[in-house]
């Protein structure tokens, strides 16, 4: 199978497994994408990690081949497919991360910053150049990026078609850390161990607030922020984490 899920511990792995391919995004690997998302989700676990076979791509971008065989109706729905399965990836409610070794292009980039968290491995490079095959992404690249590193830069980065590397990347926000050569997974964890054992059910209301804070008015934003804290306060994980502050001990939380 050319996208594989896997479990290490409470962390659920997507692989994309193409090497051959760079892991290039096909219509049947989307769908599968799409799948798998959902079998995790079912099992709760702490995250979603997802990475790249082969060493050298996280993901080279959609399959260009496969591309160039289809008419108008056929690259508006198979956009859409994408960004639909995009969409349910940003909005889990426990976190996902993107380990990138190797290249980040085109759909591998707007897959990734379709995670909550991206690291890259040491020698990793990051790009949007569709406008080198005279496109513009379509998985959401053009929304998602100005968000993460803003306007400017983004537009600077998708008329280029330019890579960064991973220096750049963490200067512009692209990535939240760089880390040295190692097994993708085990880097992974290791990063998501270090942000804590279980992220408490507030993480996804958090993630919806700063999402809006770019696209609605201060006030919109300051009324979901307000309807969004009084949800979190309903939640078990702020029992449990109020609770253990005053009995100086470590929160349990269980992601409900
Ligand atoms: N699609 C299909 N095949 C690919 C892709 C791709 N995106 N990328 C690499 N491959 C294939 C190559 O054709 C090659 O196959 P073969 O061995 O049969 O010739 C194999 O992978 C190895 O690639 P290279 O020989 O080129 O390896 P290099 O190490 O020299 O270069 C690169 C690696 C830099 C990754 C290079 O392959 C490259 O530039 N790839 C294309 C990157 C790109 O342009 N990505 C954007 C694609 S468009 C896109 O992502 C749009 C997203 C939205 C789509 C919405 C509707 C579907």
């Amino acid at each position: 199978m050319s996208v594989e899920l896997a479990y290490r511990g409470d962390i659920a792995v997507i692989t994309l497994n193409r090497p051959e391919a760079m892991n290039a995004l096909n219509a049947g690997m989307i769908d599968r994408i799409g799948s798998l998302i959902d079998e995790a989700a079912a099992a709760s676990p702490r995250a979603l990690l997802f990475t790249g076979a082969g060493g050298k791509a996280f993901c080279a971008g959609a399959d260009i081949k496969e591309m160039l065989e289809r008419s108008k109706g056929e690259h508006r729905a198979a956009a859409r497919a994408g960004q639909c399965t995009f969409a349910k990836l940003d909005s889990l409610p426990f976190p996902s991360l993107a380990v990138i070794q190797g290249v980040a292009l085109g759909g591998g980039l707007e897959l990734a910053m379709a995670c909550t968290f991206r690291i890259a491995v040491a020698g990793a490079r990051f790009g949007l150049p569709e406008i080198k095959l005279g496109l513009i992404p379509g998985y959401g690249g053009t929304q998602r990026l100005p968000l993460l590193i803003g306007k400017a830069r983004a537009l600077e980065m998708i008329a280029s078609g330019r890579l960064v590397d991973t220096e750049e990347a963490a200067r512009l926000g692209l990535v939240h850390r760089v880390v040295d050569a190692g097994e993708p997974v085990e880097l992974g964890i290791r990063f998501l161990d270090g942000l804590g054992v279980r992220f408490p059910a507030a993480l996804s209301f958090a993630r919806t607030a700063v999402d809006k804070a770019l696209t609605v008015s201060l006030e919109d934003g300051l009324k979901l922020e307000a309807d969004l804290f009084t949800a979190a306060t309903q939640t078990t994980d702020a029992g449990e984490g109020m609770h253990a502050f005053l009995e100086k001990r470590k929160p349990a939380f269980t992601g409900r």
